[in-house]
């Protein structure tokens, strides 16, 4: 009996606040939208019917425009800044006006099979099919096939160096004062700057100011890049999407769907960059590539089966980044200007990242490196306990304890 999946359940029902998981209490205690999805996926192994109360619970909060927000508050809490008086934002439930990476559909393809409950699946989906388009018109109004991200909390990787050049230009001022909880819960040393965190209110003023009206926004916005990471997690769900349309006879969708997965799959491949030996993400603003080094400019594994060249030069490059660490994969590119193993986004190794790039190498045939990375992920939780993150220098765990989406990343990987 591994007694780890005991503690992973357990942790999963002390984060229960009533058919939806918070990330971990005190620090996170609302429903954050890419964290509940890897949480269904963890539910989907062992009880279907408690899986799909979360991605119910999440869509609760989706707005009439489609949108499926990064944070529904569910219930009062102050131990979390900002909240909704930040926010402003006119659902009936209150939640936060950005979204987050749209794993949703991933998880809700692997729950349809495991669960096959087409009567429960259907309104997710109808749900996921909404929140697709609204990807494709609120963040690609030109139709290139890449999505972009307004806030760096988007992106669900906050402070990493992905960010640096863009958020600089975002200005410290803020209408709205800032007062963190998040360093009263955690090691300040571990999180996000004090300067980061008035660019991010900054821009969360703006998007307030604009009614959160999606097309004022992109008009308005000092920050907008058409990301990666983001993008290919788009594809990976569209192709989840796809399926279910096929599978429920919706021909229709399904026909819609495959265009704009089609016109991604090819505007991600052209930012492959060969002497990086990544993909990169674009700034829309400066109309430049975004060539810090993170894990990002891997995760088109996950979505494309890409040419062996490709795949093969991307494992050797998350090779190189590995090389002698105790965890992998670290978020940054050790040793660069901007590499803090401890801090956030701008190093450690995150269960569910791993994840993601455990599904993209095994997708992309290479095996050996998905299970390195999966006996790497498993040990670090089994030595540290289900922490946010770990340092992949000590292997320590980091940040918030008794995680949800990482003990549903140690079920999903055993
Ligand atoms: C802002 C909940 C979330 C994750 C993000 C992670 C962190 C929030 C914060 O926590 O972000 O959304 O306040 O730091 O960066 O990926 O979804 O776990």
């Amino acid at each position: 009996m591994n007694t780890h999946i005991d503690e992973a359940k357990r942790i999963l029902v002390t984060n229960d606040r009533g058919g939806y998981t918070v990330p971990t209490d005190r620090l996170y205690p609302f429903q954050w939208n890419w964290d509940s999805a890897f949480v269904a996926m963890g539910f989907a192994l062992y009880d279907t019917d408690r899986a799909y109360r979360e991605l119910e619970r999440l869509v609760e909060g989706q707005w009439a425009d489609g949108m499926i927000p990064h944070i529904v508050f569910h219930q009062p809490s102050d131990t979390y800044f900002p909240g909704p008086s930040v926010w402003r934002t006119k659902h009936t439930i209150p939640t936060s006006g950005i979204t987050q990476p749209p794993v949703f559909v991933i998880a809700l393809r692997k729950l349809h099979e495991a669960a096959g409950n087409k009567d429960r699946t259907l309104p997710l989906y109808e749900a996921a099919l909404k929140w697709h388009r609204w990807w494709y018109s609120a963040r690609d109004p030109e139709g290139t096939g890449l999505v972009a991200l307004l806030h760096p909390w988007e992106s669900g990787s906050d402070n990493s160096p992905a960010w640096d050049v863009a958020l600089a230009r975002v200005p410290t001022t803020t209408d709205t004062p800032v007062v963190r909880k998040d360093t009263g819960h955690v090691n300040a040393e571990m999180r996000p700057r004090d300067e980061d965190y008035r660019r991010f209110i900054h821009l969360v003023d703006t998007y307030a100011a604009c009614g959160w009206d999606p097309a004022r926004q992109w008009e308005k916005a000092p920050f907008k890049i058409a990301e990666i990471q983001t993008t290919a997690i788009l594809l990976k769900a569209g192709e989840d999407l796809e399926y279910l349309a096929r599978l429920f006879g919706r021909t229709e969708d399904a026909a819609e769907i495959a265009t704009l997965n089609e016109r991604t799959r090819q505007a991600i491949l052209v930012q492959w960059r060969p002497a990086l030996s990544r993909f990169v993400s674009r700034d829309l603003i400066s109309g430049e590539d975004v060539e810090a080094a993170t894990q990002a400019g891997f995760i088109p594994l996950l979505s494309l089966d890409l040419d062996r060249q490709i795949a093969d030069a991307l494992v050797d490059e998350m090779k190189a980044w590995s090389e002698g660490l105790k965890v992998a994969f670290p978020t940054t590119k050790p040793g660069i200007a901007g590499w803090e193993p401890k801090r956030y986004w701008r190093g450690p190794a995150w269960a569910i990242i791993n994840w993601l790039l455990i599904d993209g190498l095994k997708r992309n045939g290479h095996t050996e490196a998905a299970e390195e990375l999966r006996r790497s992920t498993v040990s670090a939780i089994e030595a540290e306990g289900f922490a946010e993150y770990f340092d992949p220098i000590t292997g320590e765990g980091c940040g918030g304890l008794g995680f949800s989406w990482t003990a549903a990343a140690y079920m999903w990987l055993m």
